[in-house]
């Protein structure tokens, strides 16, 4: 592992309507995440939150468009400055860590990503598989989609954003942890045969050959992995402040057996951190357990 972390706080909630979100960044910093990763011996850079013209007011309408894409100047526009920030962030040598904020935000870290990897894996680690476009979608909420965008599917400017076209080859992907997923994407995940382990799957196989699985898997056909861990991947019982809950997800401790084998597999590059709310939330605990999440992603053991 990259033991030189810069975190970038990406502040945003456009992707989804529950403001409180874009404070997730600064819960999961209060939680204590740079010092934590500073004890595993890591160097940490807190490179602060996304500057711009992207500040969320309380009560702010909701951009509603005929095409089903809430929000979606103010979705393009806050990823292609978080683009640019991993694409230097990576250039410079160091793990991007990207705290969240809705998950639209992957659009852009991994549009950021592309200029350094042509075969980057993906684990998305999620209750959903964020593969809508704006025909699928149930909801117009852009935190549905950044997946199958940057997969080449939907809206040509969001696939073309940073720079033009796929980002993300689906046969580089892994899902983990579904149960809560949309007809257009159970579609999807078959055409393009997305390897894909949901919930049920985990609770046969257990969480250990599940890991070990997806890391055979990417292994060979990856030149980096990039890990997007949506905290509602985890059961609400351990991670209440987020938006959109699932009941029957990961326990903490699956989650941090599968951050200590991606850990000693040596092979991530870059991991977004999302969707953590805060003022959904019982004193924090959600971004507590971000925090303990990536702890052992960077290595932290039980012994
Ligand atoms: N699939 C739903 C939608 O597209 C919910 C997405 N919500 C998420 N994704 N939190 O991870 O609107
Ligand atoms: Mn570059
Ligand atoms: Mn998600
Ligand atoms: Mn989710």
């Amino acid at each position: 592992m990259n033991q030189n972390v810069h975190i970038i706080g990406a502040a945003t909630a456009f992707g989804q309507p529950r403001l409180g979100v874009d404070l997730g960044p600064d819960a999961i910093r209060y939680a204590g995440i740079v010092q934590r990763l500073k004890e595993l011996g890591i160097s940490v850079v807190d490179k602060g939150n996304i500057r711009g013209d992207f500040d969320i007011e309380a009560g702010q309408e909701i951009e509603v468009r005929d095409d089903n894409l809430l929000n979606y100047d103010a979705v393009k526009r806050f990823n292609t400055a978080l683009a640019g920030l991993v694409d230097d962030t990576v250039g410079n040598g160091a793990f991007p860590l990207i705290l969240g904020g809705d998950h639209s935000l992957a659009i852009g870290s991994l549009a950021g990503m592309k200029n350094h990897y042509d075969n980057l894996g993906v684990i998305w680690y999620d209750a959903h598989g964020d593969l809508n476009d704006s025909r699928t979608s149930p909801t117009g909420n852009i935190h549905g989609m950044p997946l199958g965008i940057s997969c080449g599917f939907g809206d040509q400017a969001l696939i073309d954003l940073y720079e033009e076209g796929q980002k993300v080859k689906p046969e580089n992907v892994v899902l983990i942890g579904m149960r809560d997923l949309d007809e257009g994407e159970k579609a999807y995940i078959k055409e393009n045969g997305i390897l894909t382990f949901t919930m049920m799957d985990i609770r046969v196989k257990g969480i250990r050959t599940v890991m070990q699985e997806t890391m055979t898997y990417l292994s060979d056909r990856c030149d980096g992995i990039h890990l997007s861990l949506d905290v509602d991947g985890l059961d609400p019982s351990e991670t209440p402040g987020t938006g959109t809950p699932v009941v029957g997800g990961l326990s903490l401790s699956e989650t941090q057996l599968a951050m200590q084998m991606l850990n000693e597999s040596d092979r991530i590059t870059s991991m977004d951190l999302v969707e953590v709310n805060p003022l959904l939330d019982d004193k924090n605990m959600t971004a507590e357990k971000a925090v303990e999440i990536a702890a052992y992603l960077f290595g932290k053991k039980q012994l």
